[in-house]
């Protein structure tokens, strides 16, 4: 298979609500849509980049500038066997995964449609509904917080995450604990706190919470091990874990005991699957992040976490939660607290163009 075709977008589309987190806040999503033709198909993908650096390194501008510099020019025309070989061509370009990941998975779901099949039945998942989680971000004060987590359980969401930062963590979450009981709750931290923070972490420690998410530094391994070895919640990384190589030393470390996966972070579903088949050889649970993603981007977040070992409820939630309109049909909802999958070919879902079109800031297309 060859693309014949590749076609860059950037989208701007207002998120619903400010989406605040420890390390900035988002209101205006600009996201990257990728369309790849070829063989009479075509496939998309989201590159999840961010507008500022505050969550990785990437935004929408540097995924921009590598896509039509570096990654999108050579692959026009090249051959390929399938989705895991696409990237060979610009396997010398280093970082910039996000960036990788958005082409990348465009390309897993045109071959899925080539095959006529499901991209989670293409990647080895099951077909059934999942449970999924919500992640709320910093809110001005606890009540608010505590009327956003009411509407979410009544939604049906099977698990809340909420956003922390210093001053806002362990009365905020007794709050939550008081008023909701015991719903399986947990923390994202976004790397807000460093190892001297340990009186803290004990208390938060007392809460019950499934694990607390990527609480040090957005680089490090060393210090969640020393983290860890202290608290009996068990840490799970995100920001940190960039690669199957960067699972495996944290793993060697217990450094983590659940890891939050997400196909941009690690550049591409490829890459998410290796993570993944890592940790459940070590039997380590495992559940797929998100990055306010569109319903594309959703599309292939759900299709992953179809695989075994994601066992704990996803950041994939509906589409309401982010958008007036999303920009697929049918847009992602609840059905008896579930997510159902779409069954059609590819992530199943196809993208509104005349949505699109309207939200469009800039197209760039490569081959034709
Ligand atoms: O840390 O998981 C995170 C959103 C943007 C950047 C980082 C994170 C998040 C979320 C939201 O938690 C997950 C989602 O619902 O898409
Ligand atoms: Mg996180």
């Amino acid at each position: 298979m060859k693309p014949q075709r590749i076609e860059l977008r950037e989208i701007r589309l207002p998120l619903r609500e400010v989406f605040e987190i420890s390390s900035g806040a988002r209101r205006n999503r600009r996201l990257l849509l990728i369309r790849v033709e070829g063989e009479g198909v075509h496939g998309w993908g989201e590159c999840v980049a961010a507008e500022d650096p505050s969550y990785s390194p990437e935004t929408t501008e540097t995924a921009w500038h590598v896509l039509t510099e570096f990654l999108l020019p050579p692959l026009v025309g090249h051959p390929m066997e399938g989705p895991e070989d696409i990237l060979a061509p610009v396997e010398w370009v280093r970082g910039h995964r996000m960036a990788r990941a958005g082409i990348e998975m465009a390309v897993w779901d045109l071959h899925a449609r080539l095959l006529g099949m499901p991209l989670w039945e293409f990647l080895g998942g099951r077909g059934e509904p999942l449970e999924v989680g919500v992640s709320v971000g910093l809110q001005p004060d606890d009540d608010t917080l505590l009327r956003k987590v009411e509407a979410y359980l009544e939604e049906g969401y099977a698990r809340i995450k909420i956003k922390i930062k210093p001053g806002r963590d362990v009365d905020m979450l007794q709050a939550v604990r008081a008023r909701f009981g015991d719903v399986p709750l947990m923390a994202d931290a976004n790397s807000a706190y460093a190892l001297a923070d340990l009186p803290l972490f004990r208390e938060l420690d007392d809460l019950g919470l499934t694990m607390i998410e990527q609480p040090l530094h957005h680089e490090d391994i060393l210090e969640h091990a020393r983290l860890q070895a202290e608290l009996t919640t068990p840490i799970c990384l995100d920001e940190s874990i960039r690669s199957e190589a960067d699972a495996r030393l944290a793993l060697e470390l217990d450094a983590t005991r659940v890891i939050n996966i997400k196909p941009g972070r690690v550049g591409g579903l490829a890459e998410a699957r290796r993570v993944h088949d890592l940790c459940r050889r070590r039997g380590v649970p495992v559940w797929c992040g998100g990055m306010l993603e569109s319903g594309v981007g959703r599309a292939h977040n759900l299709a992953l976490a179809t695989l075994p070992g994601f066992v704990f409820p996803g950041d994939i939630s509906a589409s309401s939660r982010y958008w007036k309109r999303d920009v697929v049909t049918p847009e992602f909802e609840l059905v008896d607290g579930r997510m159902p999958l779409p069954d059609g070919p590819g992530i199943g879902v196809e993208p509104d163009l005349e949505r699109i079109e309207s939200l469009t800031h800039r197209v760039k297309v490569f081959g034709g």
